[in-house]
């Protein structure tokens, strides 16, 4: 039996939003994994997939740290950061991170950098290695709204995804990602949000779709969408 160790981030409350799709998704999936999904799969007939959960602070300072922590613990093959976009119609898939950290407001620990590179040595963007294409056809299949996104912003969540690639291109065979969730909607809404459920069933999805493109990397599921 191959194990595939997952390792999923999300971020702590944020912005005054009661709930948050991050926490109540991860914990779904690390308590059930996506055993719904792969054991009609056969090309996990022999897999076992592990995920493992971090919750990290909104922090330019700590919260990559903090992952890179539970990183070195858990050695994951697949790394899934996650966010919240509270003005996103559904889930938003981000294709590349930017070096640079601009905060419109204060983060956890009352930082606010300005025009300022994540790492004055990195290149100026990485482009997600989540295979874009087959999780979108996955969420269609699925009835989950989505879009593709370009621009993961300048704050928290892009410091946390260009550093995770930053730290990816180190190592050949992991493969780093990052995921935003709209706010949580029970109602169906034209312009705001998804139910949990939904969320749910959606990063189950990217899981399952990622966890299949390590085992069988083929280029035309990749990327950019
Ligand atoms: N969203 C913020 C930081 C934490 C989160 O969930 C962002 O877009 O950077």
């Amino acid at each position: 039996m191959k194990q595939i160790n997952v390792v999923m981030s999300g971020f702590a409350p944020y912005e005054g939003i009661d709930i948050n799709p991050c926490l109540e998704v991860l914990r779904a999936l690390e308590r059930d994994g996506i055993d719904a999904l792969s054991e009609h799969d056969e090309s996990f007939a022999d897999v076992q997939v592990q995920i493992h959960t971090v919750m990290l602070p909104v922090s330019f300072a700590k919260a990559w740290p903090m992952l890179l922590e539970t990183i070195d613990r858990t050695h994951p093959d697949i790394v899934i950061a996650t966010g919240l976009k509270r003005a996103a119609r559904g889930m938003q898939l981000e294709r590349c991170a930017t070096n640079l950290m601009d905060a419109a407001k204060p983060d956890a620990d009352n930082r606010r950098p300005r025009r300022m590179p994540i790492d004055p040595q990195g290149p100026a963007a990485y482009w997600t290695r989540l295979p874009l294409r087959s999780i979108l056809k996955a969420f269609a299949g699925h009835g989950i709204a989505a879009t593709l996104s370009s621009d993961a912003g300048t704050y928290v969540c892009n410091s946390l995804f260009y550093n995770l690639l930053n730290w990816a291109v180190t190592r050949d065979h992991v493969i780093g990602g990052f995921l935003n969730f709209p706010t949580v909607n029970e109602q169906p809404h034209p312009q705001h949000g998804l139910p949990l459920a939904q969320q749910i069933a959606a990063a189950r999805d990217v899981v399952h779709e990622t966890v299949r493109y390590y085992l069988q990397p083929s280029s035309g599921e990749m990327l950019l969408g």
